[in-house]
């Protein structure tokens, strides 16, 4: 899974990044940690609690272990994560960011990194994009000053977010017409159907199903009167059809960053075709260096945070992280991990599996306990599912065991948040 982080310059794309991939030394043990300067992990907690609470409670009831000790700095998570950490039954799986630089006005015609920054937009599952919520920078991050008003700040706020769009638009459109006049034969030929067909083919390289072409196909049908036939529809037409396209291609998400120095409602009446987030990334950031050099006690996510070692603060650091408190509190946390969150599990609608190869005892053949955990789509089947592992597993695949029930499921079976799945395949 992979999420690309874009936006004007000066908006926070980078320190959003920072913040979302600092994790504490202890779970940055993934293997890719860096892998190009620009690319790095987000740690996101599975919003199931993690299978070992079933197997921490199932060996407390047969009096096998003892109840977790206050001192357990594992506060009872059993699992051995080959990736990741579990503290509290609290899973945090990987999730991808990338950050990329170069929006910049007329992209799409080759300007600045051109069809290159494009390429990086198309190869993500999602977009986030980071906007500057309190207007203190013009579309090419230019500083405005601070204290903006609300008026000007989402004036710019609309303009930030329609210039990303029309770019990718544009870009679209310019696929579209590479070959029109080839797709317009496909007509003659085959009617509707072909022209469908080679809008999809354009654009496999940005992820296009030709579901999610045929149904941009219709609404932007719907939206035109006298559409007359496709060798006759003027540039205009064809950029309308590559704005349906894009809005199914690609929804944009939005970190509505700095919100801690704007206007009060500047969000209001802003309309997106995908999730809208108040963030406030430099808080954030601030927040998990903190609680790398243990001097506070915070979960990404939380409306606030504990103190842990008060005595090693100097007196403008305390200030600082009080002042950084009280904006916790009243804004519902930093919005940096609820926004990935929020794109990873709702808008693209992925679960959390843990494949396994023993069912009775939830381990890998090491006897390693629950040792990974798959982000993978809500439903997927169980033979999808072991492809994923491993290909020989999902060639030989006969049977997957329910790690909870028991029960035997077929390659068909669909797998649901938290499920532990044990996989028969032939070797
Ligand atoms: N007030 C406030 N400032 C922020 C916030 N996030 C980032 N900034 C500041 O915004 C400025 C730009 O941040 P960057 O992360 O470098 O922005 P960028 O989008 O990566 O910029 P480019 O790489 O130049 O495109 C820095 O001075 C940050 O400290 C925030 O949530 N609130
Ligand atoms: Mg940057």
């Amino acid at each position: 899974m992979k999420i690309g982080l874009v936006g004007k310059p000066n908006v926070g794309k980078s320190t959003f990044f920072s913040a979302a991939t600092l994790a504490k030394v202890d779970i940055a043990n993934y293997p890719f940690c860096t892998i190009e300067p620009n690319v790095g992990v987000a740690f996101v907690a599975a919003r199931i609690q993690c299978p070992c609470k079933d197997i921490r409670q199932r060996l407390e009831s047969e009096g096998r272990i003892e109840p977790v000790s206050v001192d357990d700095s594992r506060q009872g998570s059993l699992c051995e994560p080959r990736t990741g950490s579990c503290v509290a039954h609290r899973r945090l799986v990987p999730c991808f960011l990338v950050d990329i630089a170069g929006l910049v006005p007329g992209a799409s015609e080759g300007r600045g990194r051109g069809n290159a920054f494009l390429a990086d937009l198309a190869n993500c599952d999602a977009l986030i994009q980071v906007v500057d919520a309190a207007g203190t920078t013009d579309l090419e991050g230019n500083p405005q000053g601070a204290n903006q008003t609300k008026e000007v700040a989402q004036q710019r706020l609309v303009e930030e977010i329609d210039f990303l769009g029309k770019e990718l638009d544009a870009w679209i459109a310019g696929l579209l017409s590479d070959g029109w006049t080839r797709g317009v034969r496909r007509v003659q030929a085959e009617g509707e159907k072909g022209l469908v067909a080679y809008i999809h083919e354009q654009l496999t390289g940005l992820g296009s199903t030709s579901q999610s072409i045929a149904s941009s196909f219709e609404a932007f049908k719907a939206e035109q009167e006298n559409l007359g036939s496709p060798w006759d529809w003027e540039s205009s037409t064809i950029a309308s059809l590559a704005c349906h396209v894009r809005t199914a291609l690609f929804p944009i998400h939005i970190a509505a960053n700095k919100f801690d120095i704007a206007p009060s409602e500047v969000l209001h009446g802003i309309a997106t075709n995908g999730t809208l987030m108040p963030c406030m990334a430099d808080v954030e950031l601030a927040l998990r260096r903190a609680a790398s050099a243990e001097l506070i006690a915070y979960i990404p996510g939380q409306d606030s945070f504990d103190f842990v070692n008060e005595s090693a603060l100097t007196e403008p650091q305390m200030k600082a992280l009080n002042h950084m408190l009280e904006r916790l509190s009243s804004n519902g946390g930093s919005g940096v991990s609820t926004l990935i969150d929020t794109v990873l599990f709702d808008e693209l609608d992925h679960i959390v599996v843990y494949p396994v190869q023993d069912e009775t005892h939830w381990t890998d053949g090491d006897g390693k306990v629950l040792p990974d955990a798959f982000v993978v789509p809500s439903g997927i089947q169980a033979k999808l599912l072991a492809y994923k592992v491993h290909s020989d597993l999902g060639d030989g695949f006969i049977r997957g065991v329910d790690g909870r029930t028991r029960r035997v499921v077929g390659a068909e079976h669909e797998m649901s948040d938290g499920d532990v799945l044990k996989i028969h395949a032939k070797s």
